[in-house]
């Protein structure tokens, strides 16, 4: 079977925690600086999850408040206006600290680059809110980390569309059975077994336990966190880890 050659990190749940004290704490700010009225309470932006792209998200939420859909191109100006602020106001909440990386990544993203694997990043969110959040909670090894970093700006389509982790695997230069994904959201492993890569299953706070036993038997393998690598494999998640869910995923 394929030799393990690199890992590619989705961001926003995997990396780190952003979206509850991060994202939506941004969007409601943005959201009353621009006057509106909208305010997302930690379930609702739950829900609202499941658009992925956060301007993608608040034009649907616009839609569903029975926004007239001839004012549909005015609403997409005021909504990107509102998006880029949103986005300055969650760097300066990641600078401030209010998000830190999840058990374990820090840990295995050192021992990957010890390794000499690749690593790549294949996130949805926008180019600048990646940049603040490893200047924040990764700092200056963040350079010998990642190989390549795919955003949100570098794709025709979201997650659960592939695009992201196929632009993510040409610029690793590897084939998807070489790459393994870690991936908190169904969105997210969607768009990496669409692309063919094996995905590791990180459950973060806003994944529902339905949507977790539904990819259960698609995934390598679901674990809490990097930290603890379930019931079977003691310990952390390391290399080992995946390299044996692997060979037991292709029956090797
Ligand atoms: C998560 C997302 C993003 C963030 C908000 O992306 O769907 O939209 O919620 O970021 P991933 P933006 O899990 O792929 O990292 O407002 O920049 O879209
Ligand atoms: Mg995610």
């Amino acid at each position: 079977m394929a030799e393990l050659s690199a890992l590619i990190w989705d961001v926003d749940g995997t990396l780190a925690e952003t979206e509850r004290d991060g994202h939506r704490v941004a969007f409601n700010q943005a959201f009353g600086e621009a006057g509106l009225d909208w305010c997302w309470n930690e379930e609702e932006y739950g829900r609202l999850l499941a658009v992925t792209g956060g301007r993608e998200r608040m034009l649907h939420y616009a839609v569903q408040r029975g926004v007239d859909p001839c004012m549909t191109h005015v609403l997409e100006s005021e909504m990107a206006q509102i998006h880029q602020r949103k986005n300055k106001i969650y760097q300066r909440l990641v600078e401030d600290g209010a998000v830190a990386l999840r058990p374990g990544v820090r840990r295995l993203l050192r021992e990957a680059r010890d390794a000499g694997l690749k690593q790549a990043i294949a996130t949805t969110t926008s180019r600048g809110n990646v940049e603040a959040l490893l200047d924040a909670c990764v700092g200056a090894e963040a350079g010998s980390l990642f190989r390549a970093m795919i955003c949100g700006e570098d794709v025709l389509a979201k997650k659960p569309d592939p695009e992201v982790y196929l632009r993510a695997l040409l610029q690793l230069g590897l084939p998807a059975e070489q790459c393994v994904a870690l991936e908190d959201s169904r969105a997210g492993v969607t768009a990496a077994l669409l692309a063919g890569v094996d995905t590791l299953l990180v459950p973060s706070a806003y994944t529902e336990r339905q949507e977790i036993e539904r990819m259960a038997s698609s995934v390598l393998a679901v674990v809490p966190d990097l930290e603890s690598a379930g019931a079977e494999a003691s310990g952390s998640v390391t290399l080992d880890h995946l390299r044996r869910w692997r060979r037991a995923r292709c029956g090797a």
